[in-house]
Formats: C-alpha cells, sequence, structure tokens
C-alpha cells in the first residue's frame, strides 16, 4: 500500500485483513514461543538467516503490526514497543551509552526519567547535566568530549517549557551526537522530531497513543540500523518488552488519535482562557497561550497546543491540594491524554523523586498543577474547575 495521510495511516499501516481470515480487528497472536517445522529451521531462524518468529520477547506478529504503525506514524524506519514508556526510555539510554559518557538533557524530564538518570550516574557513572538549550552557542558549549547522547522532552513534563527540536538536531549533528525526543506529551500528530533531524523518539505509549487509561506501554522509533541494533541487546537482552494484548489495545487506540487530539486541543484552549481570567490562579502555562513565552517556537514545531495545561494558584501547597479535593468530576489522577480530565499535583506526585532543589530549578512550585483536559464538554469540565476554585 503506497504511503497515506496520517489520519488514515493509524487505521490500515501495518494490516491486511485479508491475510487474516477477513478479520477486520487484527487477531491477538496470544502466545509465548512460536513452533518450528523442523530443528533446521529453528537453527536458521536463530541464525539470522531465515525470517520468521522465534519467542514473542524477540518479536510477536501483533506487537510487530503496531511497531510497524507507530514507525510510519512518526516518519521513521523501525519501531519497537515496549512494556512501559520508562522500559522505552531505559533501553534507549543504556543502548546509547557506556560507563563514562555524558547526557545533555533538557531542563526537566518526567521523574522517573530524573530517577532513571540518577541511577545511571550512580551505578555506572553515565554523568548528565540539564541544559535549557535556549540558544546554539550555549548548547554548544554545554557539549563535552564525553557527551553521547543529547536527550529532551518537548513540551517538559510539567513546565510546559518547549525546546527548539530543529536547533538541537542542527547542532548535535556538527558533533554526530544522537538526539533522543520523548514526544509523549504531543504525539506524533501534533509533532514529529524525526522530520526535525532528531533520530529517535519515544513515548509513553500509555498516554495519547492509547487514549484509554487501561495501557502501561512505550514505543521508540528511529532507524533500521540503530534499532535493529537495539531490538538485539537492550531490548531482547533486558526483557521489557510489551504484550500482545497491550499491543491489541493500542492498535484500537492510535485508530482514533487524530479525532481526540483535536478534541484535547479545542477544550484545552478555551479551558485555558478561563483559568487565565480567573482570579485565583496566578499564571498558566500552556504552549496555545499568547503570552506564552515561547508562543511562536509553539506554532513552528506543534501543529496544535495539545491537551496539556499547567497552572499556578494562589496560596501555598495546602491550597493546592484543597482546591483538588475540592473537584467534582476532575480525577485526581497521575497519568495524561485519557478521555477523562485528571489533575495531579507533580511537586508531590510525578515530580516527588526530584530533590526540592532541582524542582525549584525546573520550576515545580508547591502551587503547579498539572491538568490533562480530557474529552468532555469543555463547559462541564470548566464548571468543576470554577466551582473549585471559587473556593479557594
Ligand atoms: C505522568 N508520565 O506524567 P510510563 N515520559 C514522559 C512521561 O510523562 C512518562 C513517561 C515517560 C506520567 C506517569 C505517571 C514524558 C510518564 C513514563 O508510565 O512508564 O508508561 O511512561 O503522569
Amino acid at each position: 500500500m503506497d504511503t497515506k495521510r496520517f489520519e488514515t495511516e493509524v487505521i490500515h499501516k501495518g494490516y491486511n485483513a485479508l491475510q487474516h481470515n477477513g478479520s477486520l480487528s487484527p487477531p491477538i497472536f496470544q502466545t509465548s514461543t512460536f513452533v518450528f517445522d523442523t530443528a533446521e529451521t529453528g537453527a536458521s531462524r536463530f541464525a539470522g538467516e531465515q525470517e520468521g518468529y522465534i519467542y514473542s520477547r524477540l518479536s510477536n506478529p501483533t506487537v510487530a503490526m503496531l511497531e510497524e504503525r507507530i514507525a510510519s506514524m512518526e516518519k521513521g524506519e523501525k519501531g519497537l514497543a515496549f512494556g512501559s514508556g520508562m522500559a522505552a526510555v531505559s533501553a534507549i539510554l543504556l543502548g546509547l551509552t557506556k560507563t563514562g559518557d555524558h547526557i545533555l538533557c533538557s531542563e526537566g524530564v518526567y521523574g522517573c526519567t530524573f530517577g532513571l538518570l540518577q541511577l545511571m550516574e550512580e551505578k555506572y557513572h553515565i554523568t548528565h547535566d540539564f541544559h535549557s538549550m535556549n540558544d546554539e552557542d550555549s548548547l554548544r558549549s554545554a557539549i563535552t568530549d564525553h557527551t553521547t547522547v543529547i536527550y529532551i522532552e518537548s513540551p517538559i513534563n510539567p513546565t510546559m517549557k518547549l525546546v527548539d527540536i530543529e536547533m538541537v538536531a542542527r547542532v548535535a549533528k556538527e558533533y554526530s551526537i544522537p538526539v533522543v525526543v520523548d514526544n509523549t506529551f504531543s504525539s506524533p500528530y501534533l509533532q514529529r522530531p524525526l522530520e526535525l533531524g532528531c533520530d529517535v523518539v519515544i513515548h509513553s505509549a500509555t498516554k495519547y497513543l492509547c487514549g484509554h487509561g487501561d495501557v502501561i506501554g512505550g514505543l521508540a522509533v528511529g532507524s533500521n540500523e540503530l534499532m535493529s541494533h537495539l531490538a538485539m541487546t537492550t531490548q531482547k537482552d533486558i526483557g521489557g518488552i510489551m504484550s500482545p494484548f497491550d499491543a491489541w489495545l493500542l492498535l484500537r487506540g492510535i485508530k482514533t488519535l487524530p479525532v481526540r487530539m483535536d478534541r484535547h486541543c479545542e477544550n484545552a484552549k478555551k479551558l485555558a482562557e478561563l483559568l487565565k481570567e480567573h482570579p485565583a490562579v496566578e499564571k498558566i502555562l500552556f504552549p496555545g497561550d499568547l503570552e506564552f513565552p515561547q508562543y511562536e517556537l509553539a506554532n513552528k514545531q506543534m501543529k496544535n497546543a495539545g491537551g496539556l495545561i499547567s497552572f499556578q494558584i494562589k496560596g501555598d501547597k495546602a491550597a493546592a491540594q484543597s482546591f483538588m479535593n475540592s473537584l467534582q468530576m476532575i480525577k485526581i489522577a497521575v497519568s495524561l491524554g485519557d478521555a477523562e480530565t485528571l489533575i495531579q499535583h507533580p511537586a508531590t506526585m510525578t515530580h516527588a523523586v526530584v530533590p526540592e532543589e532541582n524542582r525549584k530549578q525546573m520550576g515545580i512550585t508547591d502551587q503547579l498543577l498539572r491538568l490533562s483536559v480530557g474529552l468532555e464538554a469543555w463547559e462541564d469540565i470548566w464548571s468543576d474547575l470554577e466551582q473549585a476554585l471559587n473556593r479557594i
């Protein structure tokens, strides 16, 4: 099949119903292992001389469909599926580094990615620095002789700061350093880092790609050469792979990604405007806000501003918590990208593992809340937010 538009590929890419008894929905190959017709077939599959499945930790037909679909969505050559976003992040970072190497990282990252960077430093002497990556010259000066990976989130969880992905990729090329982008907050519908010159894209597929809050999964996309190498090393040997059933749920969720994202974005835009005007709100952090310091950059590299709004309420941590407790429909929960609107308190939840000093540097205050705008009627989301804000 020739390449079709994004909205079409998310539904069709990597699956031919007529090869599966006409089943419109792809089969779940719920099997751990695959039978060889002869001992010689088994030997040649292990030797890599013959195509075919061996064992589901190495590869599985349902999972392979998902890997093909995400590769096409991110405009990359090869996708890999993992048992969680963190399994993807760790397989990629451990695969690209060795003892003595240095990772240059955006000014903030998800709390567990921060934890992983610390672990790699403490246990394997793979060091890291956080950097704003605001301009080319300071980025160049932060690259050391040992830098082997540049790792970025954009937008950054939960401060929504952006990194100019095309600029970072261009500078990194001068030094032949691969750039890895965690694209979880945007999804490939809104932002495609490989098209901007990066080398690897990672997703917590748990979020927008799944969209229904019922899967923990991770995906990564890059060149055939690099991804095949990682498949046979940190994916196969550490073994953080995805189950066929989760891959099936993700294939199902991904079909509606574009329509869901349009609604998330529309709802978020309306709510951001209302939140900004409310007297109990100190400030909003939303790339679609005209006063957002990187509004131009958001327009340059994202199709739309996304469905996440972070905001600071007036008062202290207790005020933030009491506001959350006053919500009636909106759920207090970590994670994001689901049909349900979710709210969380990064300082005590997703980024609680980050020491206070680092949290301050990243801009995570005790009054900061992160709202994952769901697919409900925006009027209902707003009336819940408004009644809780009015009680502060
Ligand atoms: C959360 N986030 O923020 P798994 N990369 C990014 C993420 O936000 C996350 C992961 C990776 C949240 C989870 C509780 C930018 C997770 C890790 O949870 O391992 O699929 O993804 O609320």
